[in-house]
């Protein structure tokens, strides 16, 4: 059972057990890792001792500032857990494992739920929890619980949260940025978060060689039909010394092109294949360009893998595209 509010189910859930196993989502970002450590922090402040968090992959390097990073393990202890909790994720496929030892299951998300019946019947099997999809991040909804369960927000849970919503809302610039999720970032300042400080880990700190590999990008820049794409190849990373971990948000860049709905990154991850990061400005829902290609996402912000040459690869997402602005 799940909710859009804090239930009094959730709360005791995290009262009355003891051992606790946080995972979060494949592929993590400050979001997803930001909640999970709050959430950690909070439990421990409740006076939980048996706190283990998880993610199966690495944490990035700009999160690695983050209060308690090093707790995180990328493998489940074998041993059974009073709960688990899914954060920033709503099915256990997110989470990247195969499934988890316990007998009750939390989730405290913000996304939409998957379509399938399988995500129907994976939640009947939730103990508690809340999606809440208006929340800006998860992080918001962590804030919301950890407040309700009385438990004092200092420095480093503050820090935490901020920067999770901080990277959800872009920077403060994304349709999310909320009253609500502004209310929420203005108590953590109150509470100890520093913007500037958290602001240089983040986005003041790309690595030299990562900026070169954006320079060779963002030089096949182009544009056509309100769509404008770059793209990065396997070359280039070897050019620059890079790998694909180094260009999280080049997809940005192109959709700061005056006039453009649609942005598009190809990144080259083969010798006949590629993966797209496909942005939308809000006119155009990309969520259904990347499903017909087999990939997912948000309407605004979605990805898929297309086998081909790189030519093919655009002739084809081209046309799905220039068909979505038409229709509308
Ligand atoms: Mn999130």
């Amino acid at each position: 059972m799940t909710t859009t509010k804090t239930s009094s189910k959730l709360l005791n859930l995290f009262r009355k057990n003891s051992s606790f196993l946080i995972v979060g989502h494949i592929n993590p970002e400050g979001d997803s890792i930001g909640s999970c450590l709050a959430l950690a922090l909070g439990l421990r402040k409740l006076g939980k001792k048996d706190i283990c968090v998880i993610s199966r992959d690495p944490v990035p390097e700009n999160l690695k500032f983050l209060p308690s990073s090093g707790m995180i393990r990328h493998k489940p202890p074998r041993r059974e857990f009073d709960v688990v909790c899914l954060v920033d994720c709503n099915t256990v496929e997110r989470t990247g494992f195969k499934d988890f030892r316990t007998k009750q299951m939390v989730i405290i998300d913000h996304h939409v739920l998957p379509a399938d019946k399988a995500g129907e019947k994976f939640l009947k099997s939730v103990t508690a929890g809340i999606i809440d999809t208006d929340a800006a991040a998860a992080g918001v909804v962590v804030y919301r619980v950890l407040t309700a369960l009385k438990i004092p927000i200092e420095e480093e849970i503050a820090t935490c949260i901020y920067t999770a919503i901080l990277i959800d809302t872009g920077g403060f610039r994304y349709s999310n940025t909320s009253s609500d999720s502004l209310k929420t970032a203005c108590r953590l300042v109150e509470a100890g978060a520093r913007p500037w400080n958290i602001t240089k880990e983040i986005y003041e700190n790309i690595p030299y060689n990562g900026l070169k590999l954006l320079g060779l990008s963002l030089a096949t820049l182009e544009r056509k039909n309100g769509i404008a794409w770059i793209t990065a190849t396997t070359d280039m990373f070897a050019k620059t010394d890079t790998t694909s971990a180094d260009c999280e948000d080049f997809v940005d860049f192109p959709r700061k092109v005056k006039g453009v709905e649609v942005a598009i990154f190809f990144k080259q991850d083969g010798a006949d294949s590629f993966k797209l990061s496909l942005r939308s400005k809000g006119r155009v829902n990309v969520q259904k360009i990347a499903i017909s290609f087999g990939g997912g996402g948000h309407a605004a912000a979605s990805g898929c893998r297309i086998k081909g040459s790189l030519k093919d690869v655009q002739n084809k997402v081209f046309r799905a595209v220039k068909k979505a602005i038409k229709d509308g």
